[in-house]
């Protein structure tokens, strides 16, 4: 039974972490890194080839602006691999220093909202059905704006864009607490995500991406809760020491990962209409390896959380049971799920250790030697 939820677990990548990316203190750039979309599918397919359940990339817009992107899909379609949830991208054009669809000036509202409406044109030219929405509007001034006037402004435009979808088509809402504004962000937090999205409708929802809360947050409360409104639209993982680090998920806290996967479990929220987004950055680290590891990673997770005994669980907690009830969940925690995992892989026709299986196809020294000249792909900011 859990293996078949395994089987049929699903994780999409993101074509930005195959690509150079780094702090405001330095870029390093990697040997092999893709230097367009095309060598960015080509590499997610990779992670797909070696764990089984990555058959999806998500785009951002314009990092993966072609000509062509019905081609783009045929590509991704020919490597066994689809196109997921498309970015869009309103935080890196000069107008946009004051904001973007909450600029003062209508002129620059109106660009943005073109953008994103461009977006809503790559879903259908892609067959993507996912369109994931991230302001960098704020401010870092008190009295810079108006933070009413500025609300009004991007209510304004989520409902043009939430007009422009199609019927399969849906829009996630990502909040993001500081950063790049540093005094106040526009949608700062789930509240904020929340109370636009349900007053847009069912095509509106939430993405909880798990480095934009302050220190400290019960982000699995997030999801227990937006699950019960059937508001959950799905997650940017990674993990962080600190800010939005975006390191790999599950490497700075597993156990946190593991309690957001068991309310994503007893929510009902573990099928295909959370989308599971990977959204982070291999600044030092190989970045093929990282997105497996990283997948590996929200495996484990689930695997674990997919073990918790709810019955057992239930009757302590119902008998109030405080070290009984904490005892079930941390039982199936130190579970080691590594031997199923493997088993499981080998079922599917893979190679038990993704990893070391990557490592010996010797795919990373081929495009090492292949990708050399051109400019290789970055946050192009
Ligand atoms: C913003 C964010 C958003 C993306 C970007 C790559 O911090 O999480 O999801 O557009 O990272
Ligand atoms: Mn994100």
């Amino acid at each position: 039974m859990i293996k078949e939820q395994l089987r049929g677990q699903r994780i999409e990548t993101p074509s930005w972490a195959y690509g150079n990316s780094g702090t405001r203190f330095k870029v390093f750039a990697q040997p092999g890194v893709p230097r367009d979309p095309y060598e960015k599918i080509a590499d997610a397919a990779q992670v797909h080839a070696f764990t089984g359940i990555a058959p999806t990339v998500a785009l951002h817009i314009p990092w993966d602006r072609v000509d062509d992107y019905a081609a783009l899909a045929r590509h991704a379609a020919g490597l066994g691999v689809g196109i997921g949830a498309i970015n869009s991208n309103v935080f890196q054009d000069d107008d946009y220093k004051l904001g973007s669809v909450t600029h003062p000036d209508p002129r620059v509202r109106a660009k943005a909202l073109a953008h994103l409406l461009e977006c809503v044109d790559v879903m259908d030219a892609t067959g993507s059905g996912t369109l994931k929405l991230w302001f960098s509007d704020g401010t870092n001034y008190p009295g810079q704006d108006d933070v009413r006037d500025r609300q009004d402004r991007l209510a304004e435009a989520l409902a043009a864009v939430y007009d422009r979808l199609g019927e399969d088509q849906r829009f996630l809402l990502e909040y993001k607490l500081f950063e790049p504004a540093f005094y106040m962000t526009d949608l700062p937090d789930w509240g904020a995500a929340y109370a636009h999205c349900v007053r847009l409708g069912p095509k509106a929802q939430v993405v909880v991406d798990t480095g934009h809360h302050a220190p400290g947050t019960n982000i699995e409360f997030i999801v227990a809760f937006l699950l019960r409104e059937g508001k959950l639209g799905g997650f940017d993982f990674n993990s962080r020491f600190y800010a939005d680090d975006d390191l790999m998920v599950g490497a700075a806290d597993p156990f946190q990962l593991f309690r957001i996967m068991y309310e994503v479990i007893r929510g009902g929220g573990f099928t295909e209409r959370t989308a599971f987004m990977l959204d982070q950055c291999h600044n030092i680290e190989p970045k093929i390896a990282g997105q497996i590891r990283s997948v590996m990673n929200v495996q484990e997770a689930t695997a674990k959380a997919l073990l918790v005994d709810r019955d057992a669980l239930a009757a302590a907690q119902r008998a109030g049971d405080v070290l009984g009830a904490n005892a079930v969940l941390m039982d199936a925690y130190n579970t080691d799920v590594r031997p199923l995992l493997a088993e499981l892989r080998e079922e599917m026709g893979l190679a038990p250790d993704p990893m070391a299986a990557y490592a010996k196809s010797g795919y990373f020294e081929r495009i090492a030697a292949d990708r050399v000249g051109g400019a290789q792909a970055g946050w192009g900011a």
